[in-house]
């Protein structure tokens, strides 16, 4: 049995789990939405980890089967995330192969009137390289999913080869500083730099931003003081299953 068909298997199966991780304010801590990943609970494996089949479904183009089932997914369960759950956003990455397919907006719009959401409530995270394949593509498509109200974001900013003119003329709201900025950002002189130089383009430019990889207190809290406006990462949340993330949202602070 090749990947490929034990992929398209795991669809029809139902084999995939949507896991969301917590995405939190910085000035109060509250959670503000989370960051749709898949999973694979193989019958006979366990839990595949994404890396195992998600650069193979980049690569075949599943990934454009994917991408749908993730976003189905999150709408799907947006409505009964609990109380205040109608302000989550719910970010869901998109990859090269989905910046390339014209009916990518059509497809979302039929997901949404599927589940009756709006999609404000949803974020999409793309990275620097999937624009950059394309991007005059890129762009039509990203301009379209902005206007049907969805929110973008630019995801592991910095670590990808784009121009500063490209991130002007891209209609992002948010910006992700890389996780291998912010994990020792504690300890590396240069780290710190880089996501206090980030935070402030981002602000500058009238934009969100979000560090990923959050993993202490220390962390958070130069995070903080710095003005970064959410956090990512295991120190707060780990990426769970729907139904704890329920529970996270609606525990006290
Ligand atoms: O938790 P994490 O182990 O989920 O994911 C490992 C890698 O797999 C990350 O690079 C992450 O971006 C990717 N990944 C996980 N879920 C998805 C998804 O739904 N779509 C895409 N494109 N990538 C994903
Ligand atoms: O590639 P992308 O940034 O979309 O994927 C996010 C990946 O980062 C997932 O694999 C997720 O599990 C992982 N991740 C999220 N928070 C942390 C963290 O605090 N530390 C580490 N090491 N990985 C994290
Ligand atoms: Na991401
Ligand atoms: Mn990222």
């Amino acid at each position: 049995l090749t990947l490929l068909t034990e992929l398209r298997e795991a669809v029809e199966r139902g084999e995939l789990r949507l896991y969301l991780q917590p995405k939190l304010a910085l000035d109060d801590g509250r959670v503000i939405g989370a960051e749709a990943l898949v999973r694979w609970q193989h019958r006979e494996r366990g839990l595949v980890p994404p890396g195992e089949f998600i650069p193979f479904a980049e690569q075949t183009g599943f990934i454009r089967v994917l991408t749908l089932w993730v976003f189905e997914e999150a709408a799907r369960h947006h409505r009964r995330l609990g109380a205040g759950a109608a302000e989550l956003v719910l970010s869901v990455n998109l990859s090269t192969r989905d910046l390339l397919d014209p009916e990518l907006p059509l497809k979302f719009a039929a997901v949404l009137a599927r589940h009756r959401v709006p999609a404000e409530a949803f974020c999409f995270e793309i990275t620097e390289s999937a624009i950059m394949d394309d991007p005059a593509r890129a762009l039509a498509i990203l301009d379209r999913l902005s206007e049907m109200g969805f929110q973008l974001s630019i995801d592991d900013f910095g670590t990808g080869y784009s121009s500063l003119a490209y991130l002007k003329r891209l209609p992002v709201d948010e910006i992700k500083i890389d996780q291998s900025f912010v994990r020792s950002m504690q300890s590396e002189r240069d780290d710190a730099t880089i996501v206090r130089s980030t935070i402030d383009l981002a602000h500058n430019l009238g934009l969100q931003v979000v560090a990923e990889g959050v993993e202490s207190a220390e962390v958070w809290n130069m995070l903080r003081e710095l003005g970064c406006d959410q956090a990512q990462g295991y120190h707060m949340g780990r990426p769970m299953p729907v139904d704890e993330f329920a529970r996270f949202v609606e525990r006290k602070p």
